[in-house]
């Protein structure tokens, strides 16, 4: 007997994994765990005798020859399956995208990849087979390709992972059918969670991303509360957000990421938890730290993590070229040319005075004025950053100031410049011209 199971709090890339796994090897019973994410036992209460699907207290474990798990590379995570860890005759075969770390399932054939969901592993696996999809099977695998990828949004999603979209589509997935399961209405307790979480978030600015926090007391079991924690990011406004909720005797932590510098998964590791760059969540006993605890503790691995990546100091531009502030208009504009800049700092001795970019040239209507001097010209309102701030911070400070430049100050001494264009080439990884 072959088996295909996955994680418990089975979302849709989980189930519609294991019914992958039913379709590409011949023979297969899917497990579905016990537990199960809400809109997913929405999904199996309409739809489940359409699959090859078992709970796991069917399962013969003496029978079981050969495992197929997906979406998760830890036993743990597994219902009911202790007794086929222990067995060193079972074959094992495992289809994951969570990228290593933490896993201890050996298997002896593993399909492991940094990929937006496990269903793209098995969708371009039947596509590269040129297998057939009915549509009901189209429209379960498409469902747990967009809640892994968010429609395809998120920043973890990989040309495969549309490419696997485009497949499915081809074998008539539908779309009214998929949108319903993605979007299930919010209940009445959600609601409440909601206005709480308004109430009181904190926001704290970790190496020049924006980071929400929410504690929320929990009296009574709500669904789904991932997707409340989803469409709360997107509200508040901020690059991720890390949600507590708290029970009698455990926290469980719900993070989400809308940037690819944080990854929930890995930061949530720490925790026990796991999942992918863009969500995750992890469960804490109450007896082992406290939600405050837990707030200072994903603030200090976010701060320790940004200080090991791009600094302001490695993408800005030096030496600086400046000009003192009774420097003819015709000389600046000519050492601009010469020297392929947009923009030329005005300084006497360490002190700025203002800046001049090209844009200001516009200024000057009459050829008289090509003599004045460009402090009559200069912009003089002057921000500026630090060598060890992030780009993102710079990227901030441009957007909500419209300036182009900012100089790099270190003990009030200009070291170097940040442009527009340092900052686009750093964010689309572009070369240098
Ligand atoms: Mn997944």
């Amino acid at each position: 007997m072959i088996i295909a199971t996955t994680h418990k709090n089975t979302d849709f890339d989980g189930l519609a994994s294991v019914i992958a796994a039913t379709i590409l090897y011949p023979g297969c019973v899917g497990v579905v765990p016990k537990m199960t994410n809400k809109n997913v036992e929405r999904f199996l209460s309409t739809h489940k005798t359409a699959f090859n699907l078992i709970l796991p207290q069917e399962v013969k474990h003496d029978r079981v020859r050969k495992l197929i798990v997906v979406d998760t590379d830890q036993w743990q995570r597994l219902d009911r399956m202790d007794k086929l860890a222990a067995r060193d005759d079972l074959v094992i075969e495992l289809w994951d995208h969570h990228p290593a770390g933490g896993g201890d399932i050996v298997a002896h054939r593993t399909y492991k990849e940094r990929i937006g969901s496990t269903v793209t592993l098995f969708a371009r696996e039947m596509e590269a087979r040129g297998l057939q999809l009915t549509p009901l099977d189209s429209t379960v695998l498409l469902i747990g390709l967009y809640e892994d990828t968010g429609h395809l949004s998120f920043p973890g999603t990989t040309p495969d992972d549309a490419r696997a979209a485009a497949y499915l589509l081809d074998n008539r997935a539908d779309l009214n059918v998929a949108g319903f399961f993605l979007n299930p209405p919010y209940e009445e307790n959600q609601k409440e969670i909601l206005f709480e979480m308004m109430k009181k978030t904190e926001k704290r600015t970790i190496c020049g991303n924006s980071i929400g926090f929410n504690h929320v007391t929990l009296d009574k079991k709500v669904p789904n509360l991932a997707a409340v924690v989803s469409m709360y990011r997107k509200i508040v406004n901020v690059d991720a957000l890390f949600v507590i909720f708290s029970s009698d005797d455990r926290h469980a932590i719900i993070g989400r990421s809308g940037v690819e510098g944080i990854d929930i998964g890995e930061i949530l590791q720490s925790f026990g938890g796991g999942g992918h760059a863009g969500a995750g969540s992890a469960t804490v006993k109450n007896a082992e730290m406290t939600a405050e605890a837990i707030i200072d503790s994903i603030s200090a691995i976010l701060a320790k993590k940004s200080s090991e990546t791009v600094k302001i100091a490695d993408i800005m531009s030096f030496p600086v070229i400046s000009v003192g502030p009774d420097t003819p208009m015709r000389e600046v504009q000519t050492l601009m040319t010469t020297h392929k800049i947009r923009g030329v700092m005005v300084t006497e001795g360490d002190d700025i005075q203002g800046i001049i970019v090209l844009w200001d040239f516009k200024k000057v209507k009459k050829d008289s004025q090509w003599e004045s001097p460009v402090k009559a010209f200069m912009a003089r309102k002057i921000l500026s950053i630090g060598p060890g701030e992030s780009p993102t911070t710079a990227a901030r400070l441009m957007i909500e100031n419209d300036v182009g430049h900012l100089p790099v100050l270190q003990d009030n001494k200009m070291i170097g410049i940040v442009t527009r264009t340092d900052i686009l080439t750093f964010y689309y990884d572009l070369l240098p011209e």
